[in-house]
């Protein structure tokens, strides 16, 4: 699959010039507010279906308020389950670098352990380390079509438990265990757990798109060990860098991805440096199997 290519929208000004062969694209001559007009409002939605992260240099003139409204001109806003969002703020998820839990480096997509799980994301830069903390994400339709059919026809039949219950540990090596360990008893305070077909097929485009990532616990139905394997095999196909794009932000970016096809990564390469980016995130739907069941949520909320 191949999305090489220059496309203008309905609005001449706004362009889209893809920054990665597989998955996604900077849309320039655009000033995101709450007053787009709705031409410009579809244009964005088509790029996000077809690109899956779209990226909009320099929007410095936003602060919370005005990127909680703008997101909502994409759904209704959705706050964490547990995590509290920003203070005077009514969706803002923080992630600061110097608190637990602000360095997302292991690969996800949000809040999968709940059953309508966010359908994207728009996350935005405020402080930018002079190197380093790049982004990464990948495209999981993308990665479904690179399987074999064989292994998609097992895809298509697999279920998986995730669970906001996960290892945090196993990718934080810098931060304080102080931090982390705070940080992980306000995550799990309540613990969720929820079954999602490895594959849904996606309420909008119809693709199929594989649902894994870190909170992904178990394959139901195998061994803790062929669960492993198989989530690895799956999960490498995934996380290709063919597959990714990578994103090198400056204060003022912003970045909203179809959480439904895709995972991301926040490199953790940058020491004691200061990096914090604000997300929220966009209302989804309760996914649905290749065979028409929907995720059923076993544990929590
Ligand atoms: O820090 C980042 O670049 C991404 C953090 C993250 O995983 C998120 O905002 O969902
Ligand atoms: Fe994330």
């Amino acid at each position: 699959m191949s999305l090489v290519e220059k496309s203008n929208l309905t609005d001449k000004n706004l362009e889209i010039h893809p920054v990665a062969g597989r998955i996604g694209a900077e849309i320039q001559g655009v000033r995101l507010s709450d007053d787009l007009d709705t031409p410009t409002i579809d244009a964005i939605k088509q790029a996000l279906l077809k690109y899956k992260v779209i990226f909009f240099r320099g929007q410095n003139h936003l602060d919370d308020k005005s990127q909680e409204a703008f997101a909502q001109l994409l759904g209704d806003l959705v706050s964490h389950p547990t995590v509290p969002t920003r203070e005077e703020t009514d969706y803002i998820h923080e992630l600061d670098s110097s608190h637990g839990g602000g360095r997302a480096n292991s690969w996800h997509t949000d809040v999968s352990f709940v059953d309508a799980y966010p359908k994207a994301s728009i996350l935005r830069a405020v402080v930018v380390p002079p190197f380093g903390g790049d982004t990464v994400w990948a495209n999981t339709a993308a990665a479904y079509q690179d399987l074999s059919p064989e292994l998609r026809d097992l895809a298509d039949r697999l279920w998986a438990l995730h669970s906001n219950e996960y290892d945090y540990l196993g990718s934080h090596t810098q931060a304080s265990s102080k931090a982390i360990k705070h940080f992980t008893e306000v995550f799990t305070s309540t613990v969720i757990e929820t079954e999602h077909p490895v594959v849904q097929v996606h309420p909008e485009t119809g693709e199929r798109t594989l649902i894994l990532g870190h909170f992904a616990k178990k394959i139901l139905g195998l061994s803790s060990s062929d669960s492993f394997h198989l989530f690895s095999v799956l999960q490498n196909h995934i996380i290709s860098l063919e597959n990714t794009v990578r994103w090198h932000w400056e204060a003022g970016d912003v970045a909203i991805w179809d959480n439904r096809a895709t995972q991301h990564y926040a490199i953790n390469d940058y020491g004691d440096q200061h990096r914090v980016v604000r997300r929220v995130t966009v209302e989804g739907e309760v996914p649905i199997s290749v065979d028409g069941r929907r995720s059923v949520t076993r544990r929590g909320k």
